[in-house]
């Protein structure tokens, strides 16, 4: 088994958060994907997606997508901690939120990000080299999207130690990296006291570990 990563990319880290939070170790290989190398064979036949993170199987199977990833290796390796939850009630409760956080957020930031700043010019998609022009509206938008998403989740994590509840999930990852984006964007946020306190939070926790 070989796990393809780009330590920058902020798919990648959602990874890694996991890795080190679960205690499970596979073998890494860095492709640097600013230098093009996913373009490169044999990475650009293996995924066609074209980015990073993937997973290669010793039996060929190739699975992209970093909550496919942790999701499979959650259920391959044992590991006392359980990020995608333990009950079906668990499980929906994280789910539910994993997508919330990636739909309203993670997904507007990133085209956001990608239409905004120069360096993204002629990779505006993921995983794409054309010339589809950047449309700056999209980074307001994704940026008005984000708002919305975190004047909900600052009330919930009002009462609430972490996303899906007294425990850290994958969810807590995918919103770290919202924020880390919100960040990357330049979006102001100050307001949502309990969404800045999470955070700096799961900044700690995962800063310590790295
Ligand atoms: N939804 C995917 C996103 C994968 C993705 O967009 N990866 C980016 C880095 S964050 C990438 O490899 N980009 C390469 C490129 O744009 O050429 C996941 O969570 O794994």
């Amino acid at each position: 088994m070989k796990l393809y990563q780009f330590d920058l990319a902020p798919a990648s880290k959602r990874v890694t958060f996991f890795l080190k939070e679960t205690g499970i170790e596979v073998p890494i290989v860095q492709l640097n994907v600013r230098d093009g190398d996913q373009f490169e064979e044999p990475y650009n036949s293996l995924n066609p997606f074209h980015c990073i993170p993937f997973l290669e199987l010793e039996d060929g199977t190739v699975i992209s997508e970093s909550v496919a990833i942790c999701r499979f290796l959650e259920e391959t390796f044992t590991s006392s901690k359980k990020l995608f939850g333990k009950t079906s009630k668990e499980r929906a409760i994280i789910e539910m939120w994993d997508r919330r956080l990636e739909i309203d957020g993670y997904i507007p930031l990133i085209n956001g990000i990608r239409n905004k700043f120069e360096r993204y010019a002629g990779k505006v998609l993921s995983g794409t080299r054309n010339d589809l022009p950047q449309v700056p509206a999209i980074a307001k938008r994704g940026i008005d999207s984000c708002r919305i998403l975190f004047e909900r989740l600052n009330v919930h994590l009002n009462m609430s130690s972490y996303v899906a509840g007294e425990a850290l999930s994958i969810a807590d990852i995918t919103g770290y990296e919202v924020v880390q984006l919100a960040i990357a964007i330049e979006m102001n946020f100050d307001e949502f006291k309990e969404v800045k306190a999470w955070h700096e939070k799961l900044d700690r926790r995962f800063k310590l570990d790295e």
